[in-house]
């Protein structure tokens, strides 16, 4: 039996990633500098896992900004655009890199990086490779054998791990139309093996592909993709053992296909699909071992051992121990670096959790454990284990009957407005009067550096609470009597006392915790830190009444009421596993319902709701689909449907495509939806126009994630093309997203110019 991780988090336990990248491109530092960061987070975490007792120790899951990234620098499938900053950065590869990854304004270039995208249902977000009809290949960067070597040096055989070359062609786009992206394969399959061989030559036994797409839904194509492609790879390493993995689903229908591939080991993520167990035992041919993926990657619950310990032994009696590796479920990124760094989370709350160090100390111990041991410490890390899992099972920090019952107790009605939406349009018109093309915002204005720097002071203490509520009561008047100046219909408070939408949910929500250090990548030197929902969820108070409250006494204006919904605060978070997810977001939706309800109590008439992770909820494999979101669709319901008719329930999404969910967007029945819709040219409006979208519906009128200051005649143009689609009388005004990354001048600058576009537009009606 051997144990080992699929990848190890590269940021550094106290980001030292993060800040030497940043100080390297702002000049502040050498490139010198950066590599020797990045070579000791190499040797620290392989130093950490040789201590922890993991057999396989993998290399080149360590980057400098993303691993996909890393491989198309790897096959050199770079971009023709960036043909001058190549000879500009000839002597640095990384500079290049950088340039991929972040754009390149100097030396009188101007090239726009690469696309992001999120790799697959995480927040991690990866550089999405290009590929051209005449795409060429060839080895560009030496990075995966380096790493190893380097590994090499330090007495570590590492486990080199590298992106499946199926899943890297699938993880990218075709730039041009007239050909598939697997039709590379063959180009591309010469640079793969190059790189084997000096891996082999190296002396290299152990190779991870990481093909995430073999537990997703897949054609024919890919199949045979896959086929050709792994054996070709066989055909040239008879003697190099290659571990496939699969992860964040199970394989599924794709069991068979896994099991003709000519490899050594094939892994399974057996967090998200346990299931699969069976079938893979029982079909797994007698040439291959299995990689069990029993820690999880993706969340920060201790491991519960006894579980584990029952599915490790129903593979090990199959297929003998010989054959089974202890692994996490994937790799390791998406957890926090180090539990013991957290000194101030409630200790019994700690005792609960496992962070990527604590797990790879648990891969270790279920190995031991596995085979029998008789160590004293091993058998009492046991017994402590045990005693956790008890303990979460029925803490009273956890369990609260009342909330419980609440959610058991949800009826069909509460997840319906009391009428339809053309009954409320017109109570709503009478008590509202808002004018035709009525302007708004999506809730934030800048957070600019002095009320970041308020926050600051008061979280520090040398604010108290009543100077720093004084200054945010300044700032929020302010900002609505600008509001009123410039002529804008719907006001929004700028929430100026929220640090981030969803941690100030969640610390005023009971069940939710936050740690100090627990930061996890999202992208390049970006790194979040998502709240802990670890009990069942109420709101012990008023959340936003206040705020609300306040901007509205300050204006004769409608005030929009501003909260975050229950699909996204979960999201976003880390999740209790010990309950459906379902249950948790209807928890967490009842809290919302309790804050909407009082918002209307205390004379706020709009409420927007906003879900901009709905989306990215969706499961991996369309078959979960359904039942996802009949749940989310559900939740929002929930939250939002305890109003009066003549109470107006607005949602925002954004970085969504609504084609295939329009249907379930009517279905959340919001009176009005915001859509971040400008860099479409309102492509993406073409949904609701064709679904005949009833309720009413702002598409953004402008880029908010730029500096730049939109003109009146691009915004009429862009309301001209979206009154064709959709009636007047349906349509809203507004910018793409909140405006709190802007500076105020670009700020008023956009919204002036904003409302009058609409102005014109309602005059042209
Ligand atoms: N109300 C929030 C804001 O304006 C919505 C953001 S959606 C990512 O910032």
């Amino acid at each position: 039996m051997q144990t080992h991780i699929l990848g190890y988090p590269r940021i550094g336990s106290n980001r030292e990633l993060k800040k030497a990248c940043e100080q390297y491109w702002s000049g502040k530092t050498s490139l010198q500098e950066l590599l020797e960061t990045g070579r000791n987070i190499c040797q620290e975490n392989w130093k950490t896992q040789q201590e922890a007792g993991i057999d396989l120790i993998p290399c080149n899951d360590f980057s400098y900004y993303d691993q996909v990234l890393d491989m198309t620098l790897s096959v050199g499938a770079i971009p023709k655009r960036y043909n001058e900053v190549a000879l500009k950065t000839s002597n640095s590869e990384l500079d290049l890199y950088f340039a991929m990854a972040r754009g390149y304004q100097k030396d009188e270039l101007d090239i726009t990086a690469m696309e992001m995208t999120k790799w697959f249902d995480t927040n991690y977000h990866y550089i999405v490779p290009e590929f051209y009809k005449n795409q060429e290949f060839k080895l560009f960067s030496n990075k995966i054998v380096n790493e190893f070597v380097g590994a090499k040096q330090l007495g570590v055989n590492a486990k080199p791990v590298i992106i499946g070359l199926v899943s890297y062609l699938l993880l990218g786009k075709e730039k041009e139309e007239g050909f598939d992206k697997l039709d590379l394969a063959s180009k591309l399959l010469p640079v793969y093996i190059e790189i084997l061989q000096e891996l082999q030559a190296q002396g290299a036994e152990w190779i991870q592909f990481d093909e995430p797409f073999l537990a997703l839904d897949l054609n024919e194509k890919a199949k045979e993709t896959y086929q050709f492609i792994y054996n070709e790879i066989r055909k040239k390493f008879p003697k190099l053992k290659f571990i496939v993995t699969s992860y964040f689903e199970g394989l599924k229908d794709n069991l068979s296909l896994a099991n003709t591939l000519p490899i050594d080991t094939l892994h399974i993520d057996l967090v998200r699909c346990e299931d699969q167990l069976d079938d893979v035992l029982d079909t797994l041919p007698e040439n291959k071992s299995l990689s069990l993926g029993i820690v999880d990657g993706r969340n920060i619950w201790k491991n519960d051992f006894e579980k584990s310990l029952q599915l490790i032994q129903k593979a090990t009696d199959k297929l003998g121990s010989d054959r089974i590796f202890i692994a996490s479920s994937c790799s390791l990124l998406h957890a926090p670096c180090d539990l013991e760094l957290e000194t101030s989370l409630d200790n019994d709350i700690k005792q609960w959790l496992a962070f990527a160090k604590q797990k790879l100390t648990e891969v270790s111990l279920l190995k031991k454990l596995s085979e029998g041991t008789t160590d004293k410490a091993i058998l009492n890390a046991f017994e402590e284990n045990k005693k956790a899992i008890a303990s979460r099972k029925s803490s009273a920090l956890i369990h609260h009957n009342d909330v419980k019952q609440r959610v058991d107790a949800i009826a069909e009605v509460d997840s319906q407005r009391k009428n339809a939406f053309s009954t409320r349009k017109k109570a709503q018109e009478k008590v509202l009067n808002l004018p035709l093309f009525p302007t708004t915002t999506i809730g934030s204005f800048p957070q600019t550096k002095e009320v970041r720097s308020w926050r600051a002071q008061f979280k520090k203490g040398s604010l108290n609470s009543e100077e720093y509520k004084y200054l945010l009561k300044k700032e929020t008047q302010k900002t609505i009597q600008w509001q009123e100046k410039i002529g804008l219909d719907v006001l929004v408070h700028g929430e100026y006392e929220r640090n981030d939408m969803v941690e100030y949910f969640g610390e005023q929500l009971a069940g939710v915790t936050f740690t100090k250090k627990g930061w996890v990548q999202s992208y390049g030197s970006r790194c979040v830190k998502p709240p802990i929902i670890y009990g069942d969820v109420y709101r012990p108070h008023p959340m936003t009444v206040y705020w609300s409250q306040y901007a509205q006494s300050l204006t004769n204006n409608w005030v929009k009421g501003m909260l975050t919904g229950p699909v996204t605060i979960l999201q976003w978070s880390f999740v209790r596993d010990d309950q459906p997810r379902s249950t948790t977001c209807k928890q967490i939706a009842l809290a919302i319902r309790d804050e909407v309800t009082d918002l209307e109590k205390a004379g706020i008439r709009i409420i927007q709701i906003d879900e901009p992770a709905i989306r990215e909820g969706l499961p991996l494999r369309k078959s979960g689909w359904k039942n996802y979101l009949k749940w989310a669709v559900e939740a929002f319901k929930i939250s939002s449907c305890g109003v009066d008719d003549a109470t107006q329930i607005h949602t925002h999404m954004c970085y969504s495509e609504f084609n295939d969910i329009i249907q379930n967007i009517a279905d959340m029945d919001a009176d009005v939806i915001t859509i971040e819709c400008s860099r479409s040219q309102m492509e993406l409006l073409n949904a609701f126009a064709d679904f005949k979208y009833p309720n009413e519906i702002g598409p953004g009128v402008y880029d908010i994630h730029s500096p730049r200051v939109p003109s009146i005649q691009e915004m009429t143009e862009l309301l001209h093309k979206a009154q064709k689609v959709i009636p007047a009388s349906q349509l809203w005004v507004n910018p793409d997203c909140g405006l709190k990354t802007r500076h105020w001048d670009e700020t008023e600058k956009a919204l002036l110019a904003m409302v009058s576009a609409a102005k014109e537009a309602s005059l042209r009606y």
